[in-house]
């Protein structure tokens, strides 16, 4: 009978990713949330945590050295949209940089292509709609998003499935999440979510993934 250790497999990555604050914003609590999770054990998958500028180019270059040195089985960006009142698990990553205010290197392209001569957009690889199941599930508010900008995060989302697109059994996608309480207590009458909240999401959301083959039928389109 062979040994243990010979039968024994390294554990396999799932790489998690923040962002660093941006705007007028002092934390950015994607990076607090993937933090968090850092090196945790999730359905027998090890998370590697990394944060990402907020810098159109230089967040994909970081994204791509994180899967060459991490080689996921699967990738998951979170991002913050102060705003939205829940998780937002984005469906499309659209081939355009336009950008409402300038990263945090300074610049703000204007309708530019992400990739020159790439595809108009790319869908997540991740099944979504069983993720929004386990999340409603275990009590977390979540939804199905249509679009997600034009800033960096959509620019880290497509250029994220521009890098796997001819590795297709490592699925990707991204998850936007609403302010932190005390962000929101600066932007009055806008809806918040705890840090808490959101590493239980993403416990809730890396979990279905990893353990969802094929997506379940469950609608979650919008009217507008
Ligand atoms: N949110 C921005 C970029 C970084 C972040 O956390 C966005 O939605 O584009």
């Amino acid at each position: 009978m062979p040994s243990k250790s010979a039968v024994r497999r390294p554990t396999p990555h799932v790489l998690l990713t923040g962002f660093e604050p941006f705007g007028d914003e002092t934390s950015n609590p994607s990076w607090e949330a993937v933090r968090a999770l850092d090196g945790m054990r999730i359905a027998g998958h090890r998370v590697v945590g990394r944060c990402l500028p907020v810098e159109f180019g230089t967040s994909l270059t970081r994204l791509r050295a994180a899967i060459r040195e991490a080689k996921p089985v699967l990738v998951l960006c979170v991002g913050q949209a102060g705003g939205r009142a829940q998780l937002s698990l984005e469906r499309i990553g659209i081939n355009i940089d336009d950008a409402r205010i300038a990263d945090n290197a300074g610049a703000q392209p204007v309708d530019e292509p992400i990739v020159a001569g790439g595809p108009a957009a790319y869908f997540s690889t991740l099944p979504l709609k069983a993720m929004l199941r386990d999340l409603r599930a275990a009590g977390v508010p979540a939804e199905v998003s249509q679009t997600a900008g034009t800033y960096v995060c959509n620019h880290v989302l497509y250029g994220l499935m521009h890098a796997l697109r001819r590795t297709p059994r490592v699925r990707g996608g991204f998850v936007h999440i609403p302010f932190a309480p005390d962000q929101a207590a600066r932007h009055p009458g806008a809806p918040s979510l705890p840090v808490e909240v959101v590493v239980q999401g993403l416990r809730v959301m890396l979990r279905s993934a990893l353990t969802t083959n094929t997506d379940i039928r469950l609608a979650a389109g919008a009217t507008h």
